[in-house]
């Protein structure tokens, strides 16, 4: 609960991230939940769901059920799985990578296909910030794609960190109905972060989490 005065609400919030491989999607959802960076590139097998409980306003709690979807092209086994329910999505590109731009209209497409009945609230999220030097996609065209999709757009750095949390805090707001101020990293503090992973038709065995934070990580698929 929260220590404000009067009533608090609470709320869960499934957001999905969606985009090619590389494109920084672990790496934006660990910056995020964990306030950590890999260099290294580990493929995600599967799905990564990671909880985050965040306070949005004094008297509003949320949950974020984050979702890191692996399967690195859109023919990904069981997106469609992944995807139910999401309240959020987020296409994720990388700005030094013009393909991965290019190809986040077949993720949109796919996504709102799946979708069918209960369309999510969409972003675009420029990642790689930090290489503006290498940028690959004009920041026109980024802005003209959101706003032909009627979407929120960003633009974040996984690797400093910059706008990450900015970006979750403005979309929940936003999917809430609540309006927070233009660059609101405010506010924010784990309280709980359990970490469950799955990876398809591979039997579940609990896997002990090399986090230093603390946080479990097992192989129990926790999809709604
Ligand atoms: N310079 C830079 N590298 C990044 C950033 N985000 C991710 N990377 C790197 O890009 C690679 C792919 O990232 P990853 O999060 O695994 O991508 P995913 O396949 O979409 O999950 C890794 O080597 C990361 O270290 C970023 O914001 N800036
Ligand atoms: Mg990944």
């Amino acid at each position: 609960m929260s220590d404000s005065e009067g009533e608090a609400y609470e709320k869960q919030v499934k957001i999905v991230l969606v985009g090619d491989g590389s494109s920084g999607k672990t790496s934006i959802t660990e910056r995020f939940s964990k306030d950590a960076f890999n260099r290294d590139y580990n493929q995600t097998l599967g799905i990564d769901y990671y909880l985050k409980r965040i306070n949005l306003t004094r008297s509003y709690n949320v949950t974020l059920a984050v979702n890191d979807v692996g399967g690195q092209t859109l023919g990904g086994a069981m997106l469609d799985k992944y995807i139910f329910g999401a309240d959020i999505v987020l296409l994720v590109y990388d700005i030094t990578n013009l393909q991965s731009f290019e190809n986040l209209e077949d993720w949109y497409l796919t996504v709102t296909k799946y979708c069918a009945g209960r369309k999510p609230l969409f972003a675009l999220v420029g990642n790689k910030s930090d290489l503006e030097h290498l940028r690959a996609v004009k920041a026109d065209r980024h802005q003209r794609f959101a706003k032909d999709r009627d979407m929120l757009s960003y633009f974040v750095s996984a690797k400093t960190g910059e706008s990450v949390e900015n970006l979750f805090r403005q979309v929940t707001a936003h999917l809430m109905h609540i309006v927070l101020p233009k660059h609101d990293s405010d506010g924010s503090r784990i309280i709980t972060a359990p970490i469950i992973r799955q990876e398809p038709n591979i039997p579940a065995t609990p896997v002990k989490s090399s986090s230093s934070t603390g946080t479990t990580r097992t192989s129990i698929c926790s999809l709604q």
